[in-house]
């Protein structure tokens, strides 16, 4: 189960669901709306959503996590339905709200029949949610109930047990990245020229979210202003929110909407990331960053705040820089000593992606897969479903035609 969204937890979902069906697993998805995550090439899962397109959320940006009962009853009943006709073995979820919820329902109507299940925390699911005094305790007991958790980062995993008071902390598996498809322009060896290099061009800065109040875009516009004054260089904003509106009166008014680009929702984000030379990433929290992530593996170093995850993710001073949160001026000085500097800078790409490397999907979806092996081994022995075979380990198969084939990106 997975949100939606473009990028974060609903990507990493899709992804982990395409690449574990690649590896012949059976995998059914199930979310609101049709994921839409753009994931280049065609695999073989089964789509399970819960409503028509009409009613998908106002942008692939907006995380929906509060839903209608008649909306988490329809799918439970889904999961029902599944859980029985295949005999699904583990059901995994990403991003605790509602889904530990639904989780915790379906255990509790199935009994020894219900699958393992395997809950990832991924950002505001703990740091908002899980501190919220009402949903809070709600979900620290629904979440005792998951039989595994995983979170993203070290720091969200300290994060969620203090917050949430767990027994224990949960598993580190950290986000990936299809280092196929986010890769440097000139490929794996040449990273893209530096912007001083030569002095051709401007230098391009990048953003990538959702533009909610926790991406701190007051923060993105007072640095890019502040850098706008030293440096020729344009900001790419990537993605769609709440707070895009006011970031764009914010530049008009300062006379600097020409050096603005708006790219808006994009399915494909790699093509856009590869073209940047910094990708900039002020957020207020941030239990890793994919984004930042995905800056790296397209030779893109990355200027963030020294936050949650995002020091697991970027090596200071090797592929990008960290700054203090509220020293926006200390951000202004680092971006504009990077890109006047095309040897530092050079170096930087090529060391991002080198360390891009390190989390690339192949390698963190085996850890995946280890970890419901391992689950899978320690379960009780459950009763087979009503007139049906076997269970099946893993469901590992090549008959991937046997389902529905879906095919988008
Ligand atoms: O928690 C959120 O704000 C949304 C969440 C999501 O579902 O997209 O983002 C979080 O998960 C991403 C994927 O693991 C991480 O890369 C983001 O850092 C994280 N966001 C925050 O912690 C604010």
């Amino acid at each position: 189960m997975c949100h939606s969204t473009l990028g974060g937890s609903g990507r990493i979902g899709l992804e982990l669901a395409a690449e574990l069906s690649r590896r012949g697993h059976r995998v059914h998805l199930f979310s609101r709306t049709a994921p839409s995550a753009g994931g280049s090439r065609p695999h073989h899962v089964v789509l399970h959503r819960l409503l028509p397109e009409a009613a998908a959320a106002p942008s692939a940006g907006h995380l929906r996590v509060e839903w209608p009962e008649r909306e988490t009853q329809a799918l439970l009943g889904q999961l029902l339905r599944v859980t029985e006709t295949e005999g699904l073995d583990l059901l995994h979820f990403h991003y605790a709200l509602p889904f530990a919820f639904i989780a915790g329902e379906l255990k509790e109507a199935l009994g020894a029949r219900a699958p393992v299940t395997v809950g990832t925390l991924h950002g505001t699911d703990v740091s908002a949610y899980g501190r919220d005094p009402v949903v809070g305790p709600k979900l620290a007991r629904a979440l005792a109930d998951v039989d595994c958790l995983t979170t993203v980062s070290r720091s969200q995993a300290a994060l969620a047990g203090e917050t949430l008071r767990l027994r224990e902390l949960p598993r580190v598996i950290p986000n990936f990245v299809d280092l196929a498809c986010f890769r440097p322009r000139g490929g794996h060896s040449s990273p893209d020229r530096s912007p001083g290099s030569g002095g051709r061009r401007r230098a391009r800065i990048a953003h990538v979210s959702n533009f909610r109040a926790v991406k701190n875009p007051a923060g993105l516009a007072r640095i890019f202003a502040g850098i706008r004054e030293k440096l020729d260089a344009e900001l790419w904003l990537v993605g769609d929110g709440p707070e895009l509106g006011r970031l764009r009166s914010y530049f008009s008014r300062q006379g600097l909407a020409r050096d603005v680009l708006f790219w808006g929702p994009q399915r494909q984000v790699a093509p856009i990331l590869a073209r940047a030379d910094l990708l900039l990433i002020p957020s207020l929290a941030e239990s890793f960053c994919l984004a930042a992530l995905e800056s790296m593996a397209c030779g893109v170093p990355v200027l963030a705040s020294r936050v949650g995850g995002l020091p697991e993710v970027v090596a200071p001073g090797e592929t990008g820089l960290l700054f203090p949160v509220a020293e926006p001026e200390a951000a202004v000085a680092m971006a504009v000593g990077l890109l006047s500097d095309p040897g530092r800078h050079a170096a930087m790409r090529r060391a991002a992606v080198t360390r891009a490397r390190g989390f690339g999907h192949r390698r963190v979806v085996a850890a995946y897969e280890g970890l419901y092996e391992s689950l899978w081994r320690r379960r009780e022995p459950r009763p087979r479903p009503a007139g049906g075979g076997p269970f099946r380990g893993l469901c590992r198969q090549s008959g991937a035609f046997l389902h529905s084939l879906l095919f988008w990106g």
